[in-house]
């Protein structure tokens, strides 16, 4: 008697590639983009490694230095605009053009780059600083990139935090990112 046999196909469902927990190498101090800093060739083996989200005055896992302003109302000459994160992961679905779900949290304003290409940004000037978030203004941000560079392998997502001014009373930047295949 032949074995009974069924099976059903699934629909792929969404890749998780970047938790919100993840660990990233960042860049607190300097307020200044280092060459290449986005590229996944960079070395960033010097940068400070922290669990996210981050931030400060923003119920952070890891707390951001944010230059010389060891509170809100001490931010002088030293102070940054821009902090820079990056991490790396693995994927292992073959080089393709995917869409990228990103939900990230982003006080005040947000640049992600994935592979060197931007992916998207949120609340900045072109080419300058953020746009102020307004008080209640919410700091969570979906976005569904259709198209994303993803490679085979090792992928790199290069994040600038920047701020509306010196003395930013807060900041906040979390990160997950998903991929729907086609
Ligand atoms: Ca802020």
């Amino acid at each position: 008697m032949a074995a009974a046999c069924s099976f059903s196909i699934d629909e792929p469902g969404p890749l998780d590639l970047v938790g919100q927990n993840a660990s990233w190498r960042y860049d607190d101090t300097s307020g200044i983009a280092a060459a290449g800093w986005n590229l996944s060739s960079f070395d960033d083996t010097g940068w400070k490694e922290g669990r996210g989200p981050f931030g400060w005055a923003c119920a952070e896992t890891t707390s951001l230095f944010w230059g010389d302003c060891p509170g809100p109302d001490n931010c002088e000459n030293g102070s940054v605009l821009s902090a820079y994160f990056r991490h790396g992961f693995d994927f292992p679905f073959g080089s393709a053009e995917e869409t990228a779900s990103v939900d990230v949290q982003r006080d005040d304003g947000i640049r992600v780059f994935l592979n060197g290409s931007l992916l998207f940004d949120d609340h900045v000037e072109p080419g300058g600083g953020a746009v102020f978030l307004e008080p209640g203004e919410p700091i969570d941000v979906h976005r569904d990139i259709e198209n994303a560079p993803f490679v085979d392998g090792t992928n790199i997502l290069a994040v600038e935090l920047v701020q509306a001014g010196l003395g930013s009373q807060d900041a906040c930047f979390g990160l997950r990112l998903t991929a729907l295949p086609r």
